[in-house]
């Protein structure tokens, strides 16, 4: 037997640290070597990725996969789509939503979602618990017991009537995360100032998907942004917000930062390459397939997000992919193609298209470093969310979730290209300049040069340590 089932050759490796030429040695689905040469005889197989960048599968922290609805709206992905279609991006490890409904239990909640993701995965997945219901058994006793099996962050909404938390509940799971030194994510609008603006836009008359934008203000971002920060800082504990889209946000972040408050932040690809115009600058229904919370801003907003990805405030880059068939009577359509904006299914697809899109148009074009692509797109949601260092890094030991890529062949986003069950991509004809062009799963090849090889049932559930030390 071989000492190596692989050996990337004369690869150009990066990690959130680090840039070097170097040989990376495979056993066992583990990265057992990495040296300036590695004998290629010791080797079963080779690759030879000379002149390739080579980077740690993405981890992507936020997205939505076989999520269930109260509304009977149906997201496009169940876990064998999304997941293929992740590693046909160069995605290694998911952490979808495990969606706890009003009055249901953890446990429950759980139990169903892992049922969902057995034997459907292709690539490795952990779980975040959406925590609806903050009774006191759910906080005292539940939150616990989950931290305790793997599952350690928790996403709390300030809006959506089935999901929203009062404040006093988010202190309350706020305090239960603290003691437990798990991460509490929070989606940071205001529900009052989205429920008056629809009313008002809807009298008017103005109920096209394009009105979401509008509803969906960026003040009311704001206001939600540095209320969840005020939450965060009487109970003393760090939180991350999700799905940042404005300036106004970021600059709450920045302020909080400067106080010196422990808060993360992450950003999406929405925000980047989408603006408001993209739901429409008509009444048309083809606007819907960008409708999204919160939703694209413009290109101010768009400057600042690459400013803080750049400068280090944003902690984590994830999809947020939530995709809805656009043709579809549980999708976009689940009201009909002539429902009021705010009666469509919110969310939009991006598994597939995260990496690629940043690679081309973050590090290609000189606005991020190779390092902290990585840092944004693998290292750091690996240590968020407790698994580090066996995902998120190439090191030795590290599971072999390799992405090997292709920058030297001009690319175009087409619907018909990609492995998501969506029925389109809101990218449709964007160019890029970079693809995985080999992405490797626990040392095995899941995509190559255009070829899916994954199988369904290879994910393993990966329980999740706590990041932070518990509060005494
Ligand atoms: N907003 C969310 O908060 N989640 C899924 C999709 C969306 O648009
Ligand atoms: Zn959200
Ligand atoms: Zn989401």
């Amino acid at each position: 037997m071989k000492t190596y089932d692989l050996i990337i050759r004369r690869a150009d490796i990066v990690t959130a640290a680090d840039r070097f030429t170097g040989d990376i040695g495979i056993h066992q689905g583990r990265i057992a070597a990495i040296a300036e040469r590695l004998d290629p005889a010791l080797a079963e197989k080779t690759i030879d990725a000379a002149g390739r960048m080579v980077t740690p599968g993405g981890v992507d922290a936020h997205c939505h996969l076989d999520q269930p609805s109260a509304d009977g709206s149906v997201g496009s992905d169940d876990f064998l789509t999304g997941t293929r279609s992740a590693a046909c991006g160069g995605t290694t490890t998911v952490i979808p939503f495990a969606m706890q409904f009003k009055g249901q239990s953890l446990d429950d909640a759980v139990a169903d979602y892992h049922r969902r993701a057995d034997g459907k995965a292709c690539i490795d997945y952990a779980f975040h618990l959406i925590i609806s219901d903050a009774a006191p058994e759910v906080v005292n006793e539940q939150l616990p017991r989950m931290v305790a099996s793997g599952y350690s962050s928790f996403k709390i909404y300030m809006t959506y009537d089935a999901l929203k938390l009062r404040d006093r509940d988010i202190l309350d799971v706020l305090d239960a995360s603290r003691r437990l030194g798990a991460l509490s994510m929070i989606h940071a609008e205001n529900d009052d100032c989205i429920s008056w603006l629809t009313e008002r836009l809807l009298k008017q008359g103005k109920s096209a998907p394009r009105f979401h934008a509008v509803a969906h203000s960026a003040t009311g971002e704001r206001e939600a942004t540095h209320r969840a920060i005020s939450l965060a800082e009487l109970v003393d504990v760090p939180i991350l917000l999700v799905h940042v889209s404005s300036r106004s946000a970021l600059e709450q972040i920045y302020w909080a930062r400067g106080k010196g408050l422990n808060i993360f932040s992450e950003t999406c690809p929405q925000y980047l390459f989408l603006t408001a115009e993209d739901l429409g600058i008509d009444d048309h229904f083809h606007g819907a397939k960008c409708i999204c919370s919160p939703p694209p801003r413009d290109t101010d907003s768009q400057n600042a997000i690459w400013t803080g990805l750049a400068n280090g405030t944003f902690s984590i880059f994830s999809s947020d992919h939530s995709p809805y068939n656009y043709d579809d009577p549980h999708g976009k359509k689940l009201h009909g193609d002539n429902a009021s904006f705010d009666r469509v299914p919110n969310g939009i697809p991006g598994l597939e298209t995260r990496l690629p899109l940043l690679m081309s148009e973050g590090v290609l074009s000189g606005r991020l470093t190779p390092q902290r692509f990585v840092e944004l797109t693998a290292t750091a949601p690996a240590k968020l969310y407790g698994l580090y260092p066996q995902k998120g890094t190439l090191s030795i030991g590290a599971d072999a979730d390799i992405v090997i890529w292709d920058t030297q062949s001009d690319k175009t986003i087409r619907h018909a290209d990609l492995h998501s069950a969506a029925d389109y991509t809101p990218y449709e004809g964007k160019a890029l300049r970079a693809w995985p062009s080999i992405t490797l799963a626990r040392g095995k090849v899941v995509w190559a040069d255009g070829t899916f090889y994954g199988q369904a049932g290879d994910g393993r559930f990966l329980p999740c340590a706590a990041p932070f030390p518990p509060a005494i």
